[in-house]
């Protein structure tokens, strides 16, 4: 039986941020984080590997290297949450007790959910990819230089999601290869959507029906990937509004954004958790509401804020801030406003910066309009966001962008 003083419940861009944070406050022996994976990976990367503007290899580092040295790594699994007895159970048996815990368990995917799917991933030549996951990422690319003609069709799922931008950023990524290399009028590209708008703030979603209808993308609104055949290359979409309503598409190229959800341990936790199996936490303070000592951040919460790893930047001071007053016994004071960042890629050298908060409402870093496609979110998407994520984020010191806005918004009104 280990206990821990602070025990970090997944190693991805949330618990790493927030091991480098706290690491300082600890010695060795005091703070642990369980992590399954050798790897970590950047996941906001792999929209550019799926066109071809980055490597995979570029895309992760081992999970050592990305861990204070101070923190110990329990490489596994959490499969059950105790928090009553203040304590997880990892897949080899081993029971691991805290005082403070935090949850960060990203999301699970479920590509297996969709029939004919998992199959069509895992055989080369069948036009299926999805950038979703660094096994299938390199997929996309190596369909994109073998397209010819036919229907290029992006999806979106019926499910939560991670970065709700990255569906639709490969498909006008794939649109502006197939135009570059001169075999646009021999492809039809269709993104189908779940959802009922193309993006959930309005500013952007304006934005972004210019620029599908500019390059005669075909959107279809509320229609969700139920099956793919892929010996025929023909995909199956419900109307989610008209539900028996079932639509044949064929395919040459099929992009897929998995069905996702919290992970299984999590959803079999129901005292931590919501409905859906994320973590029932303050949406202000990231507390959570029955265990005082238990905060979550990230993809994994129950908070209604876009999940991006932008948005666990915010988060990740807010967490900080409160759970260090929890400790020295004063109140909690830090507000997570509900910050989320898109770089909705939208080309070779374009990029529409989505910034916003919990009410939807543009939280824009820069004191200029963003709904523009500009070469200068491109670059900063491509080349400063990585080093900003790795020797920012990752080191603890990256808390968003919201210090920035102030400065570049001082004596401007908002
Ligand atoms: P993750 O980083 O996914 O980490 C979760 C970790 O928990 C994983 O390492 C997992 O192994 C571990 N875990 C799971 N279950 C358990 C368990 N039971 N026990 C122990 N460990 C467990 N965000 C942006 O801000 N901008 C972007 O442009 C952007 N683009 C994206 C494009 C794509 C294609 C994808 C996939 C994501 C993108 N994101 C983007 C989203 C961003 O990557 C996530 O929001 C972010 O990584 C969330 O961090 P997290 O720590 O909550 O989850
Ligand atoms: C951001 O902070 C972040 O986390 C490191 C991202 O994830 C990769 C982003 O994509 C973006 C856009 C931000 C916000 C940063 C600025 C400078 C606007």
């Amino acid at each position: 039986n280990q206990k821990y003083k602070l025990l970090i419940v997944g190693g991805g861009s949330a618990g790493c941020t927030m091991a480098a944070k706290f690491g300082k406050h600890f010695k060795k022996g005091e703070i642990a984080v369980i992590e399954p994976a050798d790897t970590h990976y950047y996941q906001p990367m792999f929209t550019l590997v799926g066109g071809g503007i980055k490597k995979l290899s570029e895309c992760g580092k081992p999970m050592r290297t990305v861990l204070p040295d101070k923190v110990k790594w329990i490489k596994g699994s959490v499969t059950e949450f105790k928090p009553h007895n203040n304590s997880v159970t990892v897949l080899n048996g081993d029971e691991i007790t805290y005082d403070f815990m935090i949850v960060a368990a990203g999301l699970q995917l479920n590509y297996e959910e969709i029939p004919g799917l998992v199959e069509a991933l895992n055989v080369p030549n069948t036009g299926v990819c999805s950038n979703y996951s660094y096994k299938y990422v390199n997929r996309t690319y190596e369909i994109l230089k073998q397209f010819k003609s036919g229907n290029a069709i992006f999806t979106y799922p019926n499910t939560p999601v991670k970065c709700p931008g990255a569906p639709q950023k490969i498909c006008y990524i794939a649109e502006d290869y197939f135009r570059k290399n001169g075999i646009r009028d021999k492809v039809n590209i269709i993104y189908n959507t779940s959802l009922p708008v193309l993006f959930g703030v309005k500013k952007y979603a304006d934005a972004l029906w210019k620029v599908v209808e500019q390059r005669d993308i075909k959107v279809n609104l509320r229609r969700n990937l139920v099956k793919i055949k892929p010996k025929e290359k023909i995909a199956v979409f419900q109307n989610l509004d008209v539900p028996e309503e079932l639509t044949e598409m064929e395919y040459s190229m099929l992009h897929v954004a998995p069905p996702m959800s919290a992970p299984n341990s999590l959803k079999k936790s129901k005292d931590l958790v919501n409905d859906l199996g994320f973590v029932n936490v303050n949406k202000d303070t990231l507390q959570h509401f029955k265990y005082g000592n238990v905060f979550a951040l990230g993809d994994c919460s129950a908070t209604p804020n876009s999940k991006t790893a932008a948005s666990v930047a915010a988060q990740s001071d807010i967490v900080y801030q409160n759970l260090l007053a929890l400790m020295e016994k004063r109140p909690l004071k830090g507000k997570y406003n509900g910050y989320a960042s898109c770089p909705l890629v939208t080309g070779y050298g374009k990029c529409i910066l989505a910034e916003f908060d919990y009410d939807l409402n543009p939280l824009e870093t820069f004191p200029i309009s963003q709904d523009k496609e500009m070469w200068l979110m491109y670059t900063m998407k491509k080349d400063l966001m990585p080093p900003l994520y790795w020797y920012g984020m990752l080191k603890g010191v990256w808390n968003g962008p919201g210090a920035v806005r102030n400065i570049l918004h001082l004596n401007m009104k908002k």
